[in-house]
């Protein structure tokens, strides 16, 4: 056991050490090294002055004091030699206050953003269920955004879709209008017009809509459409795909709502609602595939039928992570962004 004699003696040879440590940190040139040799372990440098007085102690506290401060001594000496080197070698500049040789700032970590994860736990799902995935153009014809879907210039859906057209170049008159899609149905017409049924697709992809932003609306959202043609495909097998759907995204003790809507390239059309802080937020619209877009696609609506579904990712975000604005997704904030 040190005696109290010995342990004020370790006390202090601590002291000097954090001094010296200290001190020898910020010596940036010979002149602040040659000092603080003289301060520390020159003839009447603190560290000597220990050594001195240790022969006034018990013989065993000698023993342990002793022992140490000769330690510290060599440590001290090397630290010395050490800080020397570095600053011969230029390695520490004298940028006042700025200490070359610290450990660096550790690296913030990226990670995915919150809708990038949802969307890729969404198609690992609708791959499960038997989906492709595939993609679609962002910037989309009129023609598959609107008129094959079975909205015409004046049918009074178009107002269910605002849209960002894509200005005619000067000079150029585009022979078909453009836009930034709305949606991602116009995929349906694109797939149908070189593929033949059984079709099984999901279509992951960004669009557009020139719209007021609110809590549960953006003017950039993300989509996944699904389209599903074969013989013999009913509404109970969308009903039961986007039960299944939901149940695997949400978990079972979350509750959803299949209701009535409407959509001209749909008969019938529905759409799915999930209760979130005590309200329906809507996820998704679908329905079964207008008879007149299978047969437009060159297939007989008797034989083939199908349905299509385009969900809402951000939606869909919302209750996972318990995000109750939706623009905060899309505000670029790390101190939002980082708790996902
Ligand atoms: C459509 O876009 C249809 N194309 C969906 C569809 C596909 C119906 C196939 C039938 C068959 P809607 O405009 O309701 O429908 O949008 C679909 C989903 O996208 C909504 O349920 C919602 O989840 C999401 N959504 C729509 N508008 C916005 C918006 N401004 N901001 C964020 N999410 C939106």
């Amino acid at each position: 056991m040190p005696t109290n004699h010995d342990s004020l003696a370790l006390d202090n040879l601590a002291a000097v050490e954090s001094d010296a440590r200290r001190s020898l940190s910020v010596a940036e040139d010979e002149a602040a090294l040659e000092s603080w040799r003289t301060d520390v372990l020159g003839r009447s440098g603190t560290l000597t002055g220990i050594l001195r007085s240790i022969g006034a102690l018990d013989a065993d506290d000698r023993k342990i004091v002793g022992r140490r401060a000769n330690v510290l001594k060599n440590e001290l000496e090397e630290a010395f030699d050490e800080r020397r080197a570095l600053l011969a070698a230029g390695k520490i500049t004298d940028i006042a206050g700025v200490d070359v040789t610290l450990p660096g700032r550790p690296h913030r970590i990226g990670r995915l953003h919150p809708v990038t994860q949802t969307m890729r736990a969404v198609l690992e799902i609708l791959q499960r269920l038997g989906f492709a995935v595939i993609e679609g153009p962002e910037v989309e014809l009129d023609e598959y955004n609107f008129d094959r879907l079975r909205i015409p210039a004046d049918h009074p859906a178009r107002d269910m879709w605002d849209t960002f057209w894509i200005a005619e170049q000067e000079g150029r008159i585009a022979a078909r209008q453009t836009l930034l899609r709305t949606h991602t149905s116009p995929m349906q017409i694109r797939y149908l017009e070189g593929h033949e049924p059984p079709i099984r697709v999901a279509v992951p992809g960004r669009c557009y809509r020139y719209e007021a932003t609110d809590a549960t609306h953006e003017w950039m959202l993300q989509q996944v459409e699904l389209l599903a043609i074969d013989e013999g495909v009913s509404l109970a097998d969308l009903k039961g795909t986007l039960h299944e759907f939901a149940r695997q995204i949400f978990g079972s003790d979350t509750e959803v709502m299949l209701r009535n809507s409407y959509f001209p390239f749909v008969e019938p059309g529905v759409e799915l609602a999930v209760k979130f802080r005590g309200q329906w937020l809507e996820i998704l619209g679908a329905g079964m595939v207008h008879p007149e877009i299978i047969s437009a696609a060159g297939y007989d609506p008797e034989k083939y039928t199908g349905f299509a579904a385009g969900m809402g990712i951000e939606r869909i975000a919302m209750p996972l992570y318990g995000v109750d604005d939706i623009r905060n997704f899309y505000q670029n904030d790390l101190r939002f962004l980082s708790q996902f």
